[in-house]
């Protein structure tokens, strides 16, 4: 395993940032999860762009042409050695001083760790996860907006602590509104009948790469697709219930704060749904 750090490759004992990076220091930077299945990059112009959205929006930037990045990533896997793989890109604003202004940071850094992930355990995914509603609120859109994917990740590791408190792997982020947003590491999805449903991004979801991917594919199987704000109780009502991310791929959820959804079992549309999904990344992506 090789690690990239501003254009060179280390060994991991050996690949090392400074304690002033304020990446470390501050959370001042972002990130992107990205996920090669086959010797193929999945999805990786949508990450590279969503990579240089989230910088763009904290004034960063980032030393390298979207080219660049996408020729690093490549030379990352490849160096890498394995076909399946995780991707875990960072770009920090750099080294700066113990103060926070950024202005005395003068270069970003950039470091790609290629590794493996497995998010939750295997039987999750056959049998279905329980999930809860935590007190910590989605961070306001008018803080630290949540389509930014930015270094400083504070808001979900509280959600994702409290959601252990629970017992269970995941939990359910309300915005300040009450409407839901999204979970700690995935997008939610319902199923209401014909239609598949999931929050709008204004109520504090991340531009979620495998939501969009979701969405395509349930459009293709002739399914209403629509974006809205969705009440707890939507949830507890809806036939079938899920949840997507790079990491977590699609995972079915049966129990939401006590109440099982549909009955209690990984419904047709979200196993429909994940056997589309991974026939896609099988087939798909960019080859290293
Ligand atoms: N919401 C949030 C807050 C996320 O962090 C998603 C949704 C799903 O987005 P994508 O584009 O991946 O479909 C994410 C992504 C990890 C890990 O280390 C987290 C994510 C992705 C990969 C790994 O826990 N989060």
């Amino acid at each position: 395993m090789k690690v990239y750090i501003d254009g060179k490759f280390y060994d991991p004992a050996e690949a090392k940032v400074s304690v002033l990076d304020h990446g470390f220091l501050y959370g001042d930077g972002v990130f992107e999860g990205i996920r090669a299945y086959n010797g193929r990059v999945f999805k990786l112009k949508e990450h590279i762009d969503r990579l240089y959205r989230s910088a763009k929006a904290i004034l960063l930037d980032i030393p390298l042409t979207p080219e660049q990045m996408t020729a690093a990533v490549l030379e990352s896997c490849r160096q890498n050695g394995s076909p399946d793989c995780y991707i875990r890109l960072v770009v920090t604003r750099g080294i700066g001083t113990l103060g926070l202004n950024p202005k005395n940071c003068r270069r970003g850094s950039v470091v790609i760790i290629v590794g493996d992930i497995q998010l939750y355990p295997r039987e999750l995914y056959e049998k279905g996860m329980e999930i809860v509603t935590v007190p910590t609120t989605r961070n306001l859109i008018n803080a630290v907006n949540p389509a930014i994917k930015s270094l400083n990740y504070l808001n979900n590791i509280l959600a994702k602590i409290e959601a252990n408190i629970a017992g269970v792997e995941e939990a359910i982020m309300l915005n300040a509104e009450g409407y839901v947003a999204e979970c700690t590491g995935d997008n939610l999805f319902i199923v209401q009948g014909p239609r598949l449903l999931t929050p709008p991004l204004y109520a504090g979801a991340l531009y979620g790469i495998t939501r969009g991917v979701v969405m395509e594919l349930a459009r293709e199987a002739g399914m209403e697709v629509a974006e809205t704000n969705l009440t707890r109780y939507d949830i507890f009502n809806a036939d079938e219930c899920f949840l997507t991310g790079t990491g977590a791929e699609l995972i079915p959820v049966v129990k939401v704060d006590g109440r099982v959804i549909g009955n209690g079992k990984p419904g047709p549309t979200t196993t429909g749904l994940i056997a589309r999904y991974r026939a896609l990344t099988r087939v798909s992506g960019e080859p290293f």
